[in-house]
């Protein structure tokens, strides 16, 4: 049911209650049928001892749940011992201690929304976390309730030989009427997001793993039997991030069994589940024939995050749902480190924080701003955000940088030690670590309770006599919208800011400290502080915020030179990227206004002599050239504008890459010839490397409009042994605005489809490449791949690649003059909502930010959001959004 009261719907950190009751054992048997599953639960319950409440009442949550009977301690209750509503049953009048007896019905056939127990294709499956567990049974569903699960499933032998849940398989056996039925036990006690059980007709690919203390592990991955070529790379990543967990965070694996289920349909990437994770197969599935190097990566990193989660998320799990990014953002911190630790520190560092920039600053700016720790929310579904994610692995790694890997170490030990078995908070993760290192985290708390995103400025000065250098920083967070509807006081609180230094000279390094060090970290925490260096015999270039030390945007104003310093000069390999982003930036603002203006663009020769310099560099970090030599995203710049221009945005960054390509064709021509691979296709760090330099080659040859270049994305696209190398020239072709182009690039996406039309992933990615295609027509092409016999609006996979790849990745077709990409997703949000909210509320991110456009725009959109919110029963998903947009 819908809840468009904010005030009846809202729920508040501040309001927080211990549990009244609590759960000790919970007994499932799952029953399920062709066109229904009948649930079966016994609870063994108690009144919580750390409650005050003295009631005799028992709340219960449940939603969309057939109820057919309940008894207490054996006893069967009549209609008027207690009340059923659309979103709880409760029970009038129960002891101190009892058991608790239900029985419901509930229909995953139907189960569109993919949350509690659904149906993907042929198998059934589980998603509960945050609040999907009520909608399977009866339950106290929430993470401060730990209890201790058995699970029968019983189901149809020939269609679901396969029944999983979490633990260890105590028993099986025959029904003796074409079904059967397993029980799982799990002896580690958990929330109830944590359960999931899976039926279905699945193919496994078995290993295992020796843990450090000599236990065995059986690994299993299920698939459907078509997809088990693709398992091998999931099995190798899962074995990397156990041993990478052992030996980094001393942390081993408990249970003898890890199980990973892929699936179809599945609203985000994966579930870590006590002992049966379920994973998109997006995240999961992986071969050389039919996945990019990107895929290869996210499944590793995936893997990871959801085996880390084993410790970060279920042996000490959230208190409650503000606690969300205690296990979100520890955990993709450890992925993160993982990632960088398997291939190449410096890109993984880029990756994260272009995304940072782009997706994370944009959200804090915006009406949906919230802390990492939120305060209130009316949908928990909602806040699976990157606030939550990766600002919250940002101010973890402040942490880290703040007490040094060792002591990280022992708080991290600390933490897990003394919590192990518990729900907790924030502030328990945080109290381990002052309590290791002495430090007094009172003032760096504000990271987690501020929302928006910290302004530092800074000014340099230097004296020749003195051979003195001061930086003076100044820090200011402007307050967000949520500030003002929260009715909190305007004012923001001075951040801790950890920020990692250099000085560059002409010769390197000026900084040297007694240890060797050639950077240090100053701690900022005053509104305005200033830093003296002494003996620095050069006025030198500040390398500030080294590895992107602290989430902050940093203003200084670096001349042209500093840059090209920087850039060639400075020991950290973040910063050396980070300069050429900052040269970019600095020369693409100008030409926007030249574009408004209606003047002729001019290429700097700044730009161009950097990157004919990085060209000829020798060929010993082909990772880190071709980070240097990508342009900053149009997404990027969209979010340094004040106002949102997208076609300026679009026509400059194309102006560059043409002028960029065709003035260093000769050297773009050599690299891409030096970077073709001999052998056949390796997944490993230096090939995936020498792919994206030689890819972003022939991207700037055909952007320049090289004639040869046509020639050499048919042939890498016929001949290619790889995804990556196919996907790419696909990608190139597609947008290629050159006449002779179009028929090519229309024939190849015909042939691809004839090629690939047997791979749904490889098919997400067809559909992704039109609908990001940026050439005129995208509204039109869009609407025609939404036709498509392979687009299905049930499948996420698939309304993320064709909605929201148009919605969020093209921005110059999205917004086209006429606001008809608005009313497109508006309309597609309103067919959403009514099957998957949390698919829906999650498209709305686009027009969450309609102030930052002109004027025309944001009326177009704000027309949408209000024809959105005046629709009957809209989702609370969907509702929270958009109203906190208005
Ligand atoms: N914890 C899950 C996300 C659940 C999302 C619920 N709407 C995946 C992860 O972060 O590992
Ligand atoms: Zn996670």
């Amino acid at each position: 049911m819908a809840m468009k009261d904010p005030q009846l719907g809202t729920i508040y950190l501040s309001e927080y209650e211990a549990p009244r009751f609590l759960i000790d054992k919970t007994v499932l048997c799952i029953d399920v049928r062709e066109d229904d599953a009948k649930v079966l639960a016994t609870l063994s319950m108690r009144r919580n001892p750390e409650s005050k409440y003295r009631g005799k009442d028992l709340d219960l949550s449940g939603q969309e749940l057939a109820l057919q009977s309940v008894s207490i301690d054996g006893h069967q209750l009549s209609a008027d011992e207690y009340t059923v509503t659309s979103e709880n049953l409760i029970i009038h009048q129960v002891p101190d201690q009892f058991e608790l007896v239900s029985e419901v019905i509930i229909r995953p056939k139907d189960n569109t929304s993919l949350e509690g127990l659904f149906k993907s294709r042929t198998m059934y499956c589980t998603q509960c976390e945050a609040e999907g567990f009520r909608r399977i049974t009866y339950y106290l569903d929430r993470p401060d309730v730990m209890s201790e699960f058995t699970t029968t499933i019983i189901a149809n032998k020939t269609t679901c030989p396969v029944l999983l849940s979490n633990g260890n398989l105590m028993d099986s056996g025959d029904m003796g009427d074409e079904r059967h039925w397993t029980t799982w036990h799990d002896p580690f006690r958990k929330p109830a997001y944590l359960f999931a059980m899976v039926a279905g007709d699945l193919s496994v690919v078995e290993d295992s793993f020796t843990t450090c203390s000599g236990r065995n592990v059986d690994i299993r991955l299920y698939v459907e039997p078509k997809d088990i070529e693709k398992c091998d790379h999931a099995v190798q990543s899962l074995k990397h991030a156990m041993t990478w967990d052992e030996e980094v965070y001393g942390r081993e694996y408990d249970l003898d069994l890890y199980m990973i289920v892929a699936v179809d349909d599945f609203n985000m990437g994966a579930m870590e589940n006590k002992g049966l994770n379920i994973f998109n197969t997006s995240c999961v599935l992986a071969h050389p024939e039919t996945t990019t190097d990107a895929g290869f990566q996210r499944v590793e990193g995936v893997v990871a995050h959801e085996y880390f989660h084993n410790w970060s998320g279920n042996r000490v799990t959230c208190r409650d749902w503000f606690q969300l990014s205690l296990k979100e953002g520890f955990t993709v911190f450890r992925d993160a480190e993982f990632s960088a630790d398997m291939g190449s520190r410096t890109v993984k560092r880029v990756e994260d924080v272009n995304l940072l920039r782009t997706v994370q600053f944009a959200e804090d700016a915006g009406p949906t701003a919230h802390p990492v720790q939120p305060s209130s929310y009316m949908e928990i579904s909602n806040f699976y955000t990157v606030t939550i994610y990766e600002k919250g692995a940002e101010v973890v790694r402040m942490i880290h940088t703040l007490l040094g890997a060792e002591l990280f170490r022992q708080g991290s030990d600390l933490y897990f030690s003394r919590h192990d078995g518990q729900a907790v908070t924030i502030e328990d993760f945080v109290a381990a670590m002052a309590e290791v290192s002495g430090r007094d985290f009172s003032q760096f708390m504000t990271w987690y309770r501020q929302p928006g995103t910290p302004k530092l400025s800074v000014r340099s000065e230097y004296d020749q006599q003195a051979q003195q250098y001061t930086l003076h920083f100044k820090q200011h967070c402007l307050p967000t919208k949520t500030d003002e509807t929260e009715g909190q006081p305007q004012t923001t609180n001075p951040y801790h800011i950890p920020v990692k230094l250099g000085l560059v000279g002409e010769h390197g390094s000026l900084l040297l400290s007694s240890t060797g060090e050639i950077s240090q970290i100053v701690e900022i925490t005053e509104p305005e502080q200033t830093v003296v260096f002494n003996d620095i015999a050069e006025c030198p270039v500040p390398s500030l915020l080294q590895g992107f030390s602290a989430p902050v945007r940093l203003d200084y104003s670096y001349s042209l030179e500093d840059l090209g310093a920087l850039m060639s000069r400075d020991s950290d390999g973040f910063n050396r990227w980070n300069a050429a982003q900052q040269l970019a930036i600095q020369l693409m603002k100008p030409l926007m206004a030249d574009f408004r203006s209606g003047q002729a663009l001019v290429l700097d020769s700044h730009l161009k002599n950097a990157f004919s310099k990085v060209l000829s560099e020798p060929a010993d970090d082909r990772a880190m050239q071709a980070l240097v030599l990508t342009l900053p995203s149009e997404l990027l710049m969209a979010e340094l504008s004040e106002e949102i221009d997208v076609e300026a945005i679009h026509v400059v960054r194309q102006f560059l890459c043409h002028e960029l390509g065709s003035t260093l064709a000769e050297q773009w021509q050599a690299i891409y010839q030096k970077n073709i691979s001999r052998d056949g296709y390796i997944h490993n760090a230096t090939e995936v490397a020498q792919r994206s330099l030689k890819n972003l080659a022939l991207r700037y040859l055909a952007n320049g409009g090289v004639e040869t270049s046509l020639q050499m994305l048919q042939s890498q696209l016929t001949t290619s042994d790889n995804m990556t190398d196919r996907l790419s020239a696909l990608t190139t072709l597609v947008n290629d605005s050159r006449p002779e182009a179009v028929e090519i690039a229309n024939a190849s996406l015909q042939q691809f489809f004839q090629d690939w039309h047997h791979e749904p992933l490889v098919l997400n990615q067809w559909f992704q490449i039109q609908a990001a295609c940026s050439l005129p027509g995208g509204l039109q092409r869009v609407e025609a791949l939404m036709s498509h016999p392979a687009f299905d609006i049930q499948n996420p996979n698939k309304v993320r690649s064709v909605i929201g790849v148009f919605c969020n990745s093209n921005p110059v077709n999205f917004h086209c003059e006429n606001g008809a990409g608005y009313e497109f997703l508006a309309d597609q949000i309103l067919i959403l909502d009514k099957l998957n909210p949390q698919i829906a509320a999650r498209l709305l991110t686009p027009f969450t930010r309609w102030r930052r456009f002109a004027e025309t725009p944001q009326k177009m959109m704000k027309t949408q959001l209000t024809r959105i919110i005046s629709a009957s029963k809209l989702s609370r998903d969907t509702y929270e959004i958009a109203s906190k947009s208005l």
